[in-house]
């Protein structure tokens, strides 16, 4: 990675382009990654729920619009989101609440010095200028656990399903903070899947204090073709918003952080009723 202005090749674009996800490793330094791994930890540390807030996985309903609203309200905000298997049958939390988190979100490149700069950099700008986004947008961040033991799957899924906008245009940046792999819960991909039409929509309700889902297509996306996607510390990996791609379980001892950056072009139209919003927050570039 020399240059800026070119940090893709042209065969890189062409295997993107193709696939619908680009694996590039060493695009982060293990220093940068280590310093924003420490980072995540403390911002874990210091906005982590008390332990009444942290009972948002029981039944009962009015819970469960608490946790809703939390995670509805956390897109121009810091906010923690804990495994599920992280608590006891009591609904107890087994361990030490910041290494039972599932993950960060989902404003920390814009609230957060350390996060801003590892999110903006020319790098980062150079890739996305290359693949064709015009006027790109940060527009959600998330730091992913995936905690030994607890770290939960990510089921198949397209990223446009959560964050539509009109043409579709979300990329996700996702940089291996620990070495990912197969044991413990590596991204899996669907080579050429983002051509296939996406099957369904996230939204907000009416009233918007829950979503829903609107369905297209009722079939899954095929459970058979995925590759997985090992990746060492650093590594970046491309997905188009089209992509149907899923992530494993941690049943292994050892941890698996990730980090993730969802980016839209402004010249789509991103729409009032996606579940993120940001009223606090406007979206910003890599540059401004
Ligand atoms: O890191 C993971 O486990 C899943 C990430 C993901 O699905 C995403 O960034 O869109």
């Amino acid at each position: 990675m020399t240059t800026t202005s070119e940090v893709l090749s042209p065969q890189q674009l062409l295997s993107f382009h193709e696939d619908g996800y680009l694996v590039l490793p060493n695009f982060v330094d293990d220093g940068a990654c280590l310093t924003l791994r420490e980072r995540a930890l403390q911002l874990a540390k210091d906005n982590v729920p008390s332990p009444q807030e942290a009972t948002i996985f029981t039944a009962d309903a009015s819970a469960q619009h608490a946790a809703d609203q939390y995670f509805l309200t956390s897109g121009d905000k810091i906010r923690c989101f804990f495994e599920k298997d992280a608590f006891d049958e009591n609904g107890v939390l087994r361990s030490e609440a910041h290494l039972s988190l599932n993950k960060l979100g989902h404003a920390m490149h814009d609230l957060d010095p350390v996060f801003g700069a590892f999110s903006r950099t020319p790098q980062m700008a150079a890739v996305a200028q290359q693949i064709g986004l015009v006027d790109p947008l940060l527009l959600q961040s998330m730091y992913i656990f995936k905690q030994p033991r607890i770290g939960g799957e990510v089921n198949s899924h397209t990223d446009h399903t959560f964050l539509w906008t009109e043409p579709q245009s979300v990329i996700g940046f996702w940089i291996a903070i620990d070495d990912a792999t197969t044991e413990n819960g590596c991204l899996w991909a669907l080579p050429g899947g983002h051509r296939i039409p996406v099957k369904s929509r996230s939204k907000l309700n009416q009233s918007r204090t829950a979503t829903i889902t609107e369905v297209f297509d009722k079939d899954p996306y095929p459970s058979e073709g995925l590759v997985p996607l090992e990746a060492a510390r650093g590594t970046m990996v491309l997905l188009n918003g089209t992509l149907p791609h899923r992530s494993g379980p941690n049943l292994s001892d050892k941890p698996r952080h990730a980090y993730t950056v969802h980016v839209i072009d402004g010249q789509a139209n991103y729409l009032s009723d996606n579940w993120l919003q940001r009223p606090h927050l406007a979206m910003r570039g890599f540059s401004n």
